[in-house]
């Protein structure tokens, strides 16, 4: 699809314009996995009365000599890296992204640069970042890694900002070199709920320079500065879907699994997998991805609630999984009631939330529907033009507890 061949209001372009070779795999994948994990897991989501997560240390106005000692013992000996990338991949996930170093400023992995690090500080041998790369790797799997620009621990990051930043990009530099990623997620960098953040614009600039100088590769998220809107590869919304184009970057909705980004044990509060699943086909259908976030307990192991909800979904994906990856926002239809319509190439993916008989299709710019068929069922489809587009009569039913994909080939003028 060209920008000239485009209807008006018909921003199908948007997607294709938006990648670069740099990040077509990125706006191919449509779903990857968020991981949590640092010593804040420890705790469980509780201090004493104080219910927090991630930002426990904070929140709940731990000492560091006390929240240091604890980190000591920190022992994730049960963290399974294959494992976790199986239960990615079956998903249909691929990519994640785990959090190497979180606001607590804690690295996950033996950095040179200082001792708060799980080998040094946790005594802690395993290298947790290189056995996921390594997984990944293997499976096909890309791994990218979160990294918080705000530090609560290094004292210049308040102190002597400059000298953070040299420690900051000496970090980077050993996570770019040393473990490849194919994402670097920043975070932090926000001015709003933290007024003492000196991140500038400008030291977002030089940081993407930075990375790109090491490795032309790493796709970076828009968290780099404080512009949102015009740094980075991709746009962040958080707990949110993100909107159909025009974008002036690719999308990419982070959504937690329960309702918090670390372990907390009384979290239990799980979306199904149809949630995700229809969360998944809105963002799709809307040419963004979906980066769904796990966290795993103080001893590195995902939860069977984590587990089951992402197995669930891969149920649906194995069957359906051609509606999600690769695809993205059509351009040619308006978005029915009874679902959400995906696009790859010269197919359309109906997927239909709920099937009350005729599914029918409006069309928003010229296309001849060839053949269609549902996934994962030899139940015949009859098509017929119907005012404004097409109606879709599937002889089956309902086929999917969660969506039924009609899979449709398309025609669309020269
Ligand atoms: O403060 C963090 C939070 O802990 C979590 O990492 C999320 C994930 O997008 N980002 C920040 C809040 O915007």
């Amino acid at each position: 699809p060209s920008p000239a061949g485009a209807a008006p209001g018909d921003n199908y372009v948007a997607d294709d314009a938006l990648s670069s070779s740099r990040t077509r795999w990125f706006d191919e994948a449509r779903f990857g996995m968020f991981i949590h994990f640092g010593t804040y897991a420890m705790y469980k989501g509780q201090y004493n009365a104080c219910r927090e997560v991630e930002w426990i240390k904070r929140q709940c106005n731990i000492p560091w000599s006390e929240y240091e000692a604890k980190a000591a013992t920190f022992n994730p000996a049960s963290f399974d890296a294959n494992a976790i990338v199986q239960l990615a991949k079956q998903a249909g996930q691929k990519y994640i992204v785990i959090t190497a170093k979180h606001h607590d400023g804690f690295a996950m992995w033996p950095t040179a640069v200082n001792r708060w690090n799980l080998r040094d500080h946790s005594g802690f041998s395993r290298d947790l970042l290189r056995e996921l790369k390594t997984a990944a790797t293997a499976n096909g799997i890309k791994l990218g890694f979160y990294y918080s620009i705000w530090d609560w621990h290094d004292p210049d990051f308040v102190g002597n900002f400059p000298a953070y930043v040299t420690k900051m990009k000496a970090q980077l530099q050993e996570l770019v070199t040393g473990y490849d990623p194919a994402v670097l997620w920043f975070d932090g960098e926000w001015a709003e709920t933290n007024p003492t953040n000196p991140w500038s614009a400008q030291n977002g600039e030089d940081l993407e320079r930075f990375v790109h100088g090491i490795s032309p590769q790493v796709v970076i998220n828009n968290r780099v500065g404080k512009r949102r809107a015009v740094d980075g590869d991709f746009g962040t919304p958080e707990q949110a879907l993100a909107g159909s184009p025009p974008s002036i970057q690719l999308q990419e909705s982070c959504m937690t699994i329960n309702n918090t980004w670390g372990y907390a044990a009384w979290d239990t509060n799980f979306k199904s997998p149809t949630t995700m699943v229809r969360d998944l086909a809105t963002l799709t259908s809307n040419g963004a991805n979906l980066l769904l976030n796990i966290g795993p307990t103080d001893t590195g192991a995902v939860t069977a609630g984590q587990a089951d909800g992402l197995r669930g979904i891969g149920t649906w994906m194995a069957v359906n999984g051609a509606a999600i990856t690769g695809a993205g926002h059509t351009g040619l239809v308006t978005q029915p009631a009874w679902g959400r319509v995906t696009r790859k190439g010269n197919k359309l993916y109906l997927i239909v939330n709920s099937w009350a008989g005729t599914l029918h299709l409006s069309r928003r710019s010229p296309f001849t529907v060839t053949g269609a068929r549902v996934l994962g069922s030899t139940s015949p489809v009859t098509v017929r033009a119907a005012g404004d587009g097409y109606d879709f009569l599937p002889g089956g039913g309902t086929t999917n507890a969660i969506a039924t994909v009609i899979e449709a080939d398309i025609t669309t003028p020269a």
